[in-house]
């Protein structure tokens, strides 16, 4: 998979795709990323990237002709390739969405800057427009780099032999249980017995009775969606309403 990441600030992106990307994904051939300035596809001795808009009004509007020059500089993977522009009018990006983007062979990240792009840009050079949520950055660059951390692991022989990707929260559509490392006691508090007691059914219900209980507790609309077991269901039947609003964190 090899990501081209178009935008102003391209040193943003440095300790970013090392520190993210496993270097032997790199090495393999698995993972490629590319960072390309959109600044040397601007004309003019002063390279300028933005414009007033058109109709007046508040801020700066990111030219169409330096992003698209840019995009057609580029060497394409044919139809198993997308130009996908990151802004805040896209579409929200989901577990989902990046499954269907790590099949692909490359991705054309636009990052967009100031109070966005030229219309124009989006008929002439873009596939797919996403959000990451609905929440404002200061520019796409922060989007793109989710975007490339979500979709890079999911890329087959990434993650190597660390653990599948289907045990991740939301790949089965719920919370993760809590998790618990030494020591047993932490500022008085006990790690619950049943994770000492080496019954490893005893463990495995109780954490997924423990993803239940906090999935409901906080995030009820992943539960509505979520394929649960016949023994989910029992659980779930189990907890008594108080207790799950009350108790939701243990
Ligand atoms: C005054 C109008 N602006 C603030 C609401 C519009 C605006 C323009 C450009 C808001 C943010 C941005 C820059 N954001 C992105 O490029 C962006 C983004 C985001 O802000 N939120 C969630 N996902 C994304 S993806 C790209």
């Amino acid at each position: 998979m090899r990501f081209d990441i178009l935008t102003l600030f391209p040193e943003l992106f440095a300790s970013f795709v090392k520190e993210t990307i496993p270097g032997r994904a790199v090495a393999k051939g698995l993972i490629d990323i590319r960072l390309v300035d959109l600044r040397s596809f601007a004309r003019g001795p002063h390279r300028v990237t933005d414009d007033r808009p058109y109709g007046g009004g508040y801020g700066m509007v990111m030219k169409a002709g330096p992003i698209c020059r840019a995009v057609e500089s580029l060497e394409r993977a044919g139809d198993r390739s997308r130009i996908i522009l990151l802004s805040p009018q896209g579409e929200p990006f989901t577990q989902a969405r990046a499954w269907e983007l790590s099949t692909l062979e490359q991705l054309i990240l636009v990052c967009g800057r100031y109070e966005g792009v030229d219309e124009r840009l989006r008929t002439e050079c873009v596939d797919m427009e996403l959000s990451i949520g609905d929440y404002v950055l200061s520019g796409g660059e922060t989007a793109a780099m989710v975007v490339v951390d979500a979709v890079s692991r999911l890329v087959p022989g990434v993650l190597g032999g660390e653990r599948s990707n289907l045990e991740d929260s939301f790949e089965d559509g719920l919370l993760e249980y809590p998790h618990y490392t030494r020591p047993r006691v932490f500022r008085n508090q006990e790690v619950p017995p049943v994770l000492l007691s080496g019954d490893h059914e005893k463990i495995r219900v109780w954490r997924r009775t423990q993803a239940l209980k906090r999935t409901l507790a906080r995030r009820p609309d992943l539960l509505e969606r979520a394929e649960l077991t016949e023994e989910d269901k029992r659980i779930l039947a189990g907890f008594g309403q108080a207790e799950c609003l009350v108790q939701s964190d243990e």
